[in-house]
């Protein structure tokens, strides 16, 4: 064998899920800089898109608004994204920004984990990827994530209801159009899930009014394995942001 059959089998990492497919594998498990489990929804879906890839990865989570807070978040490793996680870091590559974590990791493993391979299946997930990415912005401030409470009905704001609306009819779509023999959107769990993750936990903070359809896609993400370890670390934290510990905040 010569040296460089060698390098080759070292650096290159085989999907075997997708044969053809070659990433490179640094020396060094990637590194994933998340906050708080139980508040930080851009964190969790950092997170997951790392576990979806199958890849390791070394996980630093820090509390969020603590004491210290804004001495850390002004340090090297945070400096890219500006103070916020999640924060991928591999050997030179650094990538902050969920949907961004997503993308790089699809290319790494070989794009067949994280997208429908239809195109017109894609198309649709590319764009509910996004809106959720960029929109949704009532639920997102008035109904922060919070993993340890279920809170008990309440009548939520008109806004936070047109909002929950349009992501049901987003739901219904994929599920009717791509979502087959697959307890998920588009089948099998894939980056809009990652994406909806946060969602799905809101709902169930808050106890928001869903259809029948959407509880059962709810229960399969939240017994999903990824999620399961999630919230159970979630549990686990001593970490209490009395701000986020609120019903709901108009
Ligand atoms: N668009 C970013 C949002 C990241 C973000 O806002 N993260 C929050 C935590 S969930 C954060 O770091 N906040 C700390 C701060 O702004 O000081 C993403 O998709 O990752």
């Amino acid at each position: 064998m010569h040296m460089h059959d060698v390098y080759a089998s070292f650096y290159l990492f085989k999907c075997l899920h997708c044969p053809g497919s070659v990433a490179p594998l640094s020396r060094q498990p990637m590194k994933l800089i998340i906050g708080n489990k139980a508040y930080s929804s851009w964190s969790l879906r950092g997170w997951l898109a790392c576990k979806q890839s199958g890849l390791p990865f070394e996980e630093v989570v820090v509390p969020l608004y603590d004491q210290d807070w804004d001495k850390r978040r002004q340090g090297d490793e945070f400096a890219p994204s500006s103070g916020k996680v999640p924060i991928l870091w591999d050997g030179e590559a650094v990538v902050w920004d969920s949907l961004a974590i997503v993308d790089y990791l699809n290319d790494k493993t070989g794009d067949c984990k994280f997208w429908p391979a239809d195109p017109v299946a894609r198309a649709m997930a590319r764009s509910m990827a996004a809106e959720m990415h960029s929109g949704f912005a009532a639920l997102r401030r008035k109904h922060g994530m919070n993993i340890r409470q279920v809170y008990p009905p309440s009548t939520p704001d008109p806004d936070v209801v047109v909002e929950l609306s349009r992501i049901m009819e987003l739901w219904a779509q994929a599920r009717a159009r791509f979502g087959g023999d697959g307890d998920f959107l588009f089948g099998a769990f894939g980056a809009v899930d990652i994406m909806f993750a946060p969602v799905v936990t809101r709902i169930v903070t808050y106890s928001l009014p869903v259809p029948r359809f959407a509880q059962s896609y709810m229960l399969a993400v939240l017994q999903h394995p990824f999620m399961q370890d999630w919230i159970a670390a979630a549990q686990e934290e001593d970490w209490v942001i009395e701000q986020f510990e609120k019903p709901a905040s108009g």
